[in-house]
């Protein structure tokens, strides 16, 4: 048995020695250490030999199959380095193949409605500004006539940031409002502005309400500007999004910056008798605006008599989920790439 071994381990070091690709070598290992291999089958006869002897053998066996295992490590590893080798030279290889082309990744679903809208209202003539998500207490709320008994000032909406003695009270915006204040100090009238940004509420989460979420706010101060030109701009936004136009209503809304308030629905894109999305009314509620109320152009030294503007404040993350047939707007965060990966570039 002994000297059955010995023949093997020759045998199979000197065949892995030999071996001329990583094929053959992979050949050789099955053949010698496999489960069906000469060594394994040799084995199987330890049980047939006497207590005294077996000892020795399997001493002996377990040597053979270390010596085999090292000489196919070894010659993999030339063989692997002369492969490397070969390739770098540039033998055998074929510029003309195709690559394998690398993971690209595309807009998320609510930055893929951002940038179609700015495209749109830029070629309006619109500029696309730009706010801080720390905003002052003075631009999220005073500037905008939102007093300070406003329950939306209640901790329970708004995240407060540590006070500081001495420095303005500094809050996480809660609507893009802010960036009227912002646009309309540092541009003046006539001005026509789109500011999409990310907010933030403290809210109970549920399928359609984020804490954290994104919005687009509009604004066009000039002389002379109504109600007829912000229905045209919200209009042109809707057949943007939806790609034809939709019906739409007028409904009174209050928001302390705009006087009067409105909010616009839209007749459901999906349906015509109520569905899911529009929880069985045929309408579904779009998009809050007004006219610029003249406190929040006093505010920004705009003259109410002379100019007027309208205002609008859009959820997109809640767009992106109407145009996508998206059903929890707690995707959006989710970082999820299952979900991601459904809206390819
Ligand atoms: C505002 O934030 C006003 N600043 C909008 C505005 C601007 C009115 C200019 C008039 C003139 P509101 O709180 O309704 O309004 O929010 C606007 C939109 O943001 C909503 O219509 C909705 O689409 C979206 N939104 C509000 N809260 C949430 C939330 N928790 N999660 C996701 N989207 C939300």
């Amino acid at each position: 048995m002994l000297a059955r071994l010995e023949e093997l381990r020759a045998e199979g070091v000197a065949r892995a020695e030999s071996a001329e690709d990583l094929g053959a070598l992979e050949r050789v290992e099955v053949e010698w250490l496999g489960r069906s291999g000469r060594l394994t089958a040799l084995l199987r006869e330890v049980g047939k030999l006497s207590a005294e002897e077996r000892p020795a053998v399997g001493r002996t066996a377990n040597e053979v199959k270390t010596a085999i295992s090292g000489a196919l490590a070894a010659r993999r590893e030339v063989l692997e380095q002369g492969a490397l080798a070969s390739d770098l030279s540039g033998a055998g290889l074929d510029p003309t193949l195709p690559g394998s082309p690398p993971p690209v990744g595309a807009a998320h679903p609510v930055l893929a409605v951002a940038r179609q809208l700015e495209d749109l209202f830029l070629s309006m003539g619109f500029l696309i500004a730009d706010g801080p998500e720390v905003e002052t207490e003075e631009r999220n709320f005073d500037a905008l006539n939102i007093p300070s008994d406003h329950p939306a000032r209640d901790a329970q909406d708004t995240i407060w940031l540590q006070d500081e003695p001495g420095r303005p009270r500094l809050c996480l915006r809660t609507h893009t409002s802010p960036v009227q204040v912002r646009a309309l100090r540092e541009h003046g009238p006539p001005l026509r502005v789109v500011a999409p940004g990310r907010v933030f509420r403290q809210e109970a989460q549920d399928a359609t309400h984020e804490h954290t979420f994104h919005q687009m706010e509009g604004l066009v101060v000039d002389r002379g500007v109504g109600v007829p030109h912000m229905l045209h701009a919200m209009h042109t936004l809707i057949e943007g999004v939806f790609g034809r136009p939709l019906e739409t209503r007028l409904r009174p809304g209050f928001f302390p910056f705009v006087e009067p308030g409105f909010e616009l629905d839209a007749r459901c894109p999906f349906c015509k008798t109520g569905c899911r999305v529009c929880k069985q009314s045929t309408w579904i509620e779009l998009m809050p605006g007004g006219l610029v109320h003249p406190n929040v152009l006093r505010a920004c030294d705009v003259d109410p008599e002379i100019y007027s503007g309208f205002a609008f404040g859009l959820g997109l993350s809640r767009i992106a989920m109407l145009r996508w047939g998206i059903d929890d707007i707690r995707w959006m965060m989710s970082g999820d790439l299952g979900f991601l990966e459904q809206f390819p570039a």
